[in-house]
Formats: structure tokens, C-alpha cells, sequence
């Protein structure tokens, strides 16, 4: 085949353009491949440095490259949020070394600072525009003896992925971390950190408080300092990942009182692999205000009008990932200041935030990793137990009014615990005209675990046995028990509600089958295998679907099912009918 002169003229040209990208390329890779787990090498901190200077030309090659090529290096430990790999020779010092932050940090230590990531963003974000003049945000990082790697390379994921100018700067707040001789693996967190602070190209900073105050006092330390019209707050093991911060500045931007929550991936605690999250989730609780992640459901996607990219109401949030009007945050009460070390916070915000009149949204835009643990790697002082309840208490007692009863009939050992003061954030409840919890229920969260109206709260005692139907504290999917009545609550309380189920904690009595089992089962509120009718006069609980009679021998540790008879076993007593 002939090829025409001006044909060959035009190879000739691309080739030659080609090679010139190429070079381009190859240039940037070898500038911005940053040394793996650069961490304390001071070369790479002046690298890093170099950027500021060299912004310029910088700002010329973002025009013509997007950002994601920009630091790609293929070949590094989980680059592209890919798993790390240990070597065999390696697994024994990582095992060793995962006992320090209860993640392998061996592997975050052999990840870049700058590791890259896919962008993660659904195609309907993609294509959304933002407007210019978003309000600048400080955001607020507390933690308590972190590792250099997972904290620095939250500190650099949020610079390499936000939009310069909407970064009034970064806080870190060291809730008094253990430097000393015997966490000698802390030393990182002292002047190294302020001197490698320092130096980036976003004002970042230390505040260091004097004692162990715990996550939410530490916080509130950080938010007093920042000078940002926004506060974004960030766990300190976390990956900020393309186009994160924009949605959430244009929330609040067109509304002051959302408070916003990025959609929360899963970075492994063992690997390090960047794990997507999804978009079908929101925030729940439980009886033992826990939270949950439930499915949204179909009311709320309807509400969004089928977009996915729309962002969701959600009933609660995590805690840890969130963006709020500086302004806001303290007109509605920023923190419980009585809180301490962990845990509820994140509860009470919610309540707070939605009962006072402002709303809570995942972002489905923006998506934030996290490093999910399985345990916690730092002291609880006084104990785990004590400090939740504590904590935990303060939320029922200033936010809950009459649903409290669930969560203390299910947690009998709680009252022993003291709670402290919390008259402040009472009479603040009332300065700022907040709705009731029953409100809350009935309009931002139908779906909750906390049945709106039911008949009675207590146990389920057999007639013919006196013994107890208890969850034993198992889960859905598993076969409920009947025990001697210990009349203290916890696994033996239930709730008969007004949908007729019977329910503890998030579970329901379920049967699938003629004759039983009975299970327990995730509450659907549908009825159906669910539905229960008790007889006030004959004492029987039927199961409606199946027309049998739930029942309890003697010799059974369990209940079941079986054709009514008016036997004393078919009988129960549930106490405290309201109706
Ligand atoms: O005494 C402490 N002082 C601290 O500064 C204890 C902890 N911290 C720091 C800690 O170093 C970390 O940066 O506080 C941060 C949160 O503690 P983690 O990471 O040990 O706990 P977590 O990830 O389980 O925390 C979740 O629940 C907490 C309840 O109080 C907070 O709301 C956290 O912000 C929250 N994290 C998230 O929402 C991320 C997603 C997890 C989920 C679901
Ligand atoms: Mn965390």
C-alpha cells in the first residue's frame, strides 16, 4: 500500500509531539515519585518544599496534565489504593508492629505520603460544576500517639486533593502523646512533626494539650484556634481523595446549616487497600446507642429524586469525617464539653443538629478513607466501660426523654456509673427551642430501631415454666433462648410494638417455617414473619402468619412454635401493657 507524502508528513508529526509528552511525562515521574515512606528523610521533606517555590512551573503542568498523572508511580507499595505486599522475610516485624496502632503499619510505612489513588467519584459527580468562592476551611485533625505515616499522609492527601484556595490551613491537635521512654515509637510526634509542618506548603500546625483530654475536649481545643468560616474535622489516619472538599464546601455554602459528612471508604487496617464504600448506606443507631450502618432507604433515595449523587439526609453520623459552618458549630452547641477519651459524640451531634433545626447529609460526592481498627491501641483511663456509659448517659439524659427507658432497660448496669452535670446542656436544649426526640423519630428517622409507639417494654415470661424468652445476647439469623428470669433487664427485655413485633435491640422474634425455629432477625417493621398477636385474655402470643402459638417446655432452653392448644406453655406474660 502507497502512503502519501502528506500522510507520512503527519505520522511524523505525532511521533515527534508523542515523544515530547513522553519526555514530559518521564520528568514529572521522576520529580514527584516520592521516596516511599519518606517519612524522616529530610531529602524528601525538601523535595516537598521545592513545590512552594517551584509553584509556578507546577501550576503550568496541573493546566496541561491532570493531577492524577501528575503523582502516579505505578510501581510503589499501594499506589493506586492497591493492597500492600509483605515480604515473607518482613511478616514477623509486621506482625510485631501492628500491636502499636492496631494496624499494619509496616505497610503504611512502606507507602508513599503522596500514595495515588483512583478518583472513586460516581459519573453523575464528575460532571457536577461547583461554584467559584467557596468559604475557606481549617481543618482540625486530633489524635492521640498516631503514627507518622497515616497522619502525614492524611495532612498531604489533603493538600495534594484540595483546591489551594479553599484551605485556610491545618491543625493538628496532639491529645497529649505518649513521648516518652516507655512509648519510645511516639518520639515522632515532638518537634519532628513541627519541624516537617512547617515546611509544607498549606499553614499547618501543632497544638499539643498538657494532659490526655480526649478526642471531643481536643477537638474543641482545635476549633477555638481555627480561622476558617468552615471546620472540617478529620480522623488522623485518613486519604482524602479527588474532588473531596468541593461538595462539601457547596453544601454548606448554599446552606450554613448542614453539616456534611464525606461518604466513608475503608482503608484496610491490614493492607492498607483502598476499599470503596457505598452510597447506599447511612448512619443508624441501636439500643445501646451504637451506631449502625443501615441501608437508606427507599423513601430517602426517592426524596433524592433517584440521583445518587445528591446528597443523603442522614439520621446520624460517624463522628470522625465531617464539615460544619464555624459559626454554626457553636451557635448549636459545638460539643458536650463533659465528654471524655471516645465515643457519643457523634450521637449527640446528630440529635442536636436535627432537633435544633439543622440537618445532617452525606455527601455521596465526596469520599474520605479510613482506617477502620478492629481494636483500640491506646489506654481507657478508669476503663472502656465506664468512660462509654458515661458519655453515653449524657446524650440519654439531655436528648432522649422518654426513649431513654430502652436504652437503660437494655444496659441495667449503666446507672452505676456517674454521668456528672448536665444542666447546661439541658437549659442550652431549651435556649435553642429544640423538637422533641419523638419528633426526630417521627419525621428524620421512621426507620429506627426505637419502636415510636409500642405496648410494652420489659420481659416475656412463660406461664407454665416462669422462664424468660432471652436474646442471649446473639445475633440476627440465630435461635433465640428461654432461661430462668433474672428480672434484670439487658438480653431479657423486649418490646411488643405497635406494628406487633417483638423486639430487642435491633433484632425481632422471627419464624420462617411450621413449627419454628424462632430466630431472631434484623427488624424490617413489615409485619410478615415479624408479626405477633397477644391475647391479654387467653395469654397467647400467635404468630400471625402461621396461625401457631408460641410456646415453652420445661426441659427447652429455647421457645418455639406449635398449633395452639390453651396449654399453660402457650401462655406468657408480658408485663407493663401500656394499652
Ligand atoms: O483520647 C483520645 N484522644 C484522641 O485524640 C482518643 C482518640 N483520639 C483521636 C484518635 O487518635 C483519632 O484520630 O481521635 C480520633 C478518633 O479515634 P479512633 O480513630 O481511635 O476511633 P474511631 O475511628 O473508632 O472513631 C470513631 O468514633 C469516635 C467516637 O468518639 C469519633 O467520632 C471518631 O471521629 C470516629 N471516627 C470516624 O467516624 C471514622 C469512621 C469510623 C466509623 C464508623
Ligand atoms: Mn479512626
Amino acid at each position: 500500500m502507497m502512503i502519501s507524502n502528506r500522510k507520512l508528513q503527519y505520522c511524523k508529526i505525532i511521533l515527534a509531539t508523542s515523544l515530547v509528552w513522553f519526555l514530559i511525562d518521564v520528568i514529572l515521574l521522576m520529580y514527584y515519585t516520592d521516596c516511599a515512606a519518606m517519612g524522616n528523610s529530610s531529602d524528601c521533606n525538601n523535595k516537598d518544599n521545592t513545590k512552594q517555590h517551584k509553584k509556578e512551573e507546577k501550576g503550568f503542568f496541573e493546566k496541561i496534565l491532570p493531577k492524577n498523572i501528575l503523582r502516579r508511580n505505578p510501581t510503589g507499595p499501594g499506589e493506586m489504593g492497591k493492597a500492600v505486599v509483605i515480604p515473607q522475610d518482613k511478616q514477623a516485624e509486621s506482625k510485631e508492629k501492628f500491636k502499636i496502632n492496631q494496624f499494619n503499619l509496616l505497610a503504611s510505612d512502606m507507602m508513599s505520603l503522596n500514595r495515588s489513588l483512583p478518583d472513586y467519584r460516581m459519573d453523575g459527580c464528575k460532571r457536577k460544576s461547583y461554584p467559584t468562592g467557596l468559604p475557606k476551611t481549617s481543618v482540625v485533625i486530633v489524635f492521640h500517639n498516631e503514627a507518622w505515616s497515616t497522619l502525614l499522609r492524611t495532612v498531604h492527601s489533603i493538600i495534594n486533593r484540595s483546591p489551594i484556595e479553599y484551605l485556610e490551613e491545618i491543625i493538628l491537635v496532639d491529645d497529649a502523646s505518649e513521648r516518652d521512654n516507655t512509648k519510645a515509637h511516639m518520639e515522632h510526634l515532638g518537634q519532628q512533626l513541627d519541624d516537617y509542618v512547617a515546611k509544607l506548603p498549606v499553614r499547618t500546625y501543632v497544638i499539643r494539650s498538657e494532659s490526655r483530654t480526649g478526642l471531643i475536649r481536643a477537638r474543641l481545643k482545635g476549633a477555638a484556634a481555627s480561622k476558617g468560616k468552615v471546620i472540617t474535622f478529620l480522623d488522623a489516619h485518613c486519604e482524602c481523595t479527588e474532588g473531596w472538599l468541593e461538595p462539601l464546601l457547596s453544601e454548606i455554602h448554599k446552606d450554613r446549616t448542614a453539616v456534611v459528612c464525606p461518604i466513608i471508604d475503608v482503608i484496610s487496617d491490614d493492607t492498607f487497600e483502598y476499599i470503596p464504600g457505598s452510597d447506599m448506606t447511612w448512619g443508624g443507631f441501636n439500643w445501646k446507642l451504637n451506631f449502625r450502618w443501615y441501608p437508606v432507604p427507599q423513601r430517602e433515595l426517592d426524596r433524592r429524586g433517584g440521583e445518587r449523587s445528591n446528597p443523603t439526609r442522614t439520621p446520624t453520623m460517624a463522628g470522625g469525617l465531617f464539615s460544619i459552618d464555624r459559626d454554626y458549630f457553636y451557635e448549636i452547641g459545638s460539643y458536650d464539653e463533659g465528654m471524655d477519651i471516645w465515643g457519643g459524640e457523634n450521637l449527640e451531634m446528630s440529635f442536636r443538629v436535627w432537633m435544633c433545626g439543622g440537618k445532617v447529609y452525606i455527601v455521596t460526592c465526596s469520599r474520605v478513607g479510613h482506617v477502620f481498627r478492629k481494636t483500640s491501641p491506646y489506654s481507657w483511663p478508669g476503663g472502656v466501660a465506664r468512660i462509654i456509659n458515661h458519655n453515653t448517659q449524657r446524650i440519654v439524659e439531655v436528648w432522649m426523654d422518654e426513649y431513654k427507658d430502652f436504652f437503660y432497660k437494655i444496659n441495667p448496669g449503666v446507672r452505676s456509673t456517674s454521668y456528672g452535670d448536665v444542666k447546661e446542656r439541658q437549659s442550652m436544649r431549651k435556649r435553642l427551642q429544640c423538637k422533641s426526640f419523638r419528633w426526630y423519630l417521627e419525621n428524620v428517622y421512621p426507620e429506627s430501631q426505637l419502636p415510636l409507639d409500642y405496648f410494652a417494654l420489659g420481659e416475656i415470661r412463660n406461664k407454665a415454666t416462669n422462664k424468660c424468652i432471652d436474646s442471649m445476647g446473639r445475633k440476627s439469623g440465630e435461635k433465640t433462648g428461654l432461661v430462668h428470669c433474672h428480672s434484670q433487664g439487658g438480653n431479657q427485655i423486649f418490646s411488643y410494638t405497635k406494628k406487633k413485633a417483638l423486639q430487642t435491640d435491633d433484632v425481632c422474634l422471627d419464624v420462617s417455617a411450621i413449627g419454628g425455629p424462632v430466630k431472631l432477625f434484623q427488624c424490617h417493621g413489615l409485619g410478615g414473619n415479624q408479626k405477633w398477636e397477644y391475647d391479654r385474655q387467653t395469654l397467647e402470643v400467635k404468630h400471625v402468619n402461621s396461625k401457631q402459638c408460641l410456646g415453652g417446655k420445661q426441659n427447652d432452653n429455647e421457645p418455639t412454635v406449635g398449633t395452639c392448644d390453651g396449654s399453660q406453655s402457650q401462655k406468657w406474660i408480658i408485663k407493663d401493657m401500656k394499652w
